[in-house]
């Protein structure tokens, strides 16, 4: 077995059913407000891709992408600070609201209906989720009873463990850590913006200092753009590319890819996707199709597919990862641009609430700042002082 994004199968459906319950809300009130308007049709058009962008993420235009290209020196390796000093770096917005609130408030001299009440609005903020709040807070209670707790400072100790425990599945392996034989096909899904193709960059460069040989194919063929971005990354990278033209079908893409990889003896095929298309559905159904194409063509037990999450854009996220499971079974979760956002609890809430493994974290553009994610160093990162 050598799955590097091995599924964590105890799902919860309950909390899937309420995520989409909230979605139907949501998309209800918008629909209201928008009736007037002229643009109606061409709205509800978009209405639900709309839905798992919404908003946060603008279409990056061909230019932008040519720019960002030669600019954003991802590979660029500043290997003074350390896999763990680059870690702490990252989490330092985190560090400094989140974490800080919640260490004065284990600082309180009593441990009362007030603290839990501030502790309960704490992660909240810090997008925790409110389920996983909820365990938390129980938790913590229960430790109190049983372990005669009095102390705060104590009940902290208690409070980083069972973050830690949360964090912690024990029946995965390590991502990266493993090797293999033969060919293994990464697909790699998510909206636009959420760093599918620096993820990519970023893989496809270090598998290759492993030892790899690696292929990829452009399959985001909804955008010129996003292929020649890919092709870019590829001619830097010293790594084929398979694409086609813009508007090509990504499944006979992918399907091409996977003959190449078979024929010149890859190791490891990374597959690009697209982020966006006229609706939610039309992406969906393309995506499950590259899947199936893929699963076919290679075998499925040598395809994995890594959802890309942008942890800026928080319970946003979190929709859009059920989204996901449900079209194209996600094995594991990169959360890039966790050193943009203070609410690195989304961090846990991934993990509890949806109970998909994270595999990679993001903490920055350069090649050290895709991290293999480690529960204990995250922990330790997190709550460790300067
Ligand atoms: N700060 C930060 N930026 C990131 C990270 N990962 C990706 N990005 C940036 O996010 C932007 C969009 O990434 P891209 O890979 O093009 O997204 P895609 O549309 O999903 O392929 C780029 O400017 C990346 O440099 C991260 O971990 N931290
Ligand atoms: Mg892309």
């Amino acid at each position: 077995m050598f799955n590097i994004f091995k599924k964590n199968k105890d799902k919860e459906e309950e909390n899937k059913e309420e995520n989409k319950e909230e979605n139907k809300k949501e998309k209800n009130e918008e629909n209201d407000n928008e009736k007037k308007d002229e643009k109606n049709a061409e709205i509800k058009a978009e209405d639900d891709n709309e839905n798992i962008n919404e908003n946060k993420v603008e279409d990056i235009d061909d230019e932008k992408v040519e720019a960002d290209v030669e600019t954003a020196d991802i590979l660029e390796d500043d290997s003074s600070k350390g896999l763990f000093g680059r870690l702490k770096a990252g989490l330092s917005k985190t560090r400094d609201s989140f974490v800080s609130k919640i260490s004065s408030i284990f600082s309180r001299t009593n441990i009362d209906d007030e603290l839990y009440e501030e502790l309960e609005e704490t992660l909240i903020q810090a997008d925790v989720g409110v389920r996983t709040t909820m365990e938390l807070i129980d938790k913590m209670k229960d430790e109190v009873e049983e372990k005669e707790i009095t102390e705060p400072e104590e009940l902290y100790k208690s409070f980083q463990a069972e973050i830690k425990r949360i964090l912690i599945a024990d029946d995965e392996e390590l991502p990266l850590a493993t090797d293999w034989e033969g060919l293994k096909v990464l697909m790699v899904v998510g909206v636009n913006g959420a760093g599918k193709t620096t993820t990519i960059a970023k893989l496809a460069n270090r598998y290759q200092d492993n030892g790899k040989k690696v292929l990829l194919a452009a399959g985001d063929t909804f955008r010129a753009g996003a292929i020649d971005q890919l092709k870019v990354w590829g001619s830097r990278l010293g790594v084929d590319v398979i694409a086609q033209s813009e508007g090509a079908d990504a499944a006979a893409v992918a399907y091409d890819a996977v003959q190449a990889a078979k024929s010149r003896d890859v190791d490891l095929l990374i597959i690009d996707t697209a982020g966006r298309l006229h609706t939610q559905k039309n992406l969906m159904d393309e995506l499950k199709k590259v899947r199936r194409v893929v699963g076919r063509e290679a075998g499925e037990e040598r395809v994995e597919t890594l959802l890309v999450l942008d942890a800026t854009t928080g319970q946003n996220a979190l929709n859009q990862a059920d989204l996901f499971d449900k079209s194209v079974d996600v094995d594991g979760v990169a959360l890039t641009k966790l050193d943009g956002t203070a609410r690195g609890g989304i961090v846990i809430a991934v993990r509890n609430e949806l109970g998909l493994p994270i595999r990679l974290i993001g903490v920055g553009e350069a090649a050290g700042d895709l991290q293999d994610f480690n529960p204990e160093d995250f922990v330790e990162a997190l709550f460790s002082g300067e």
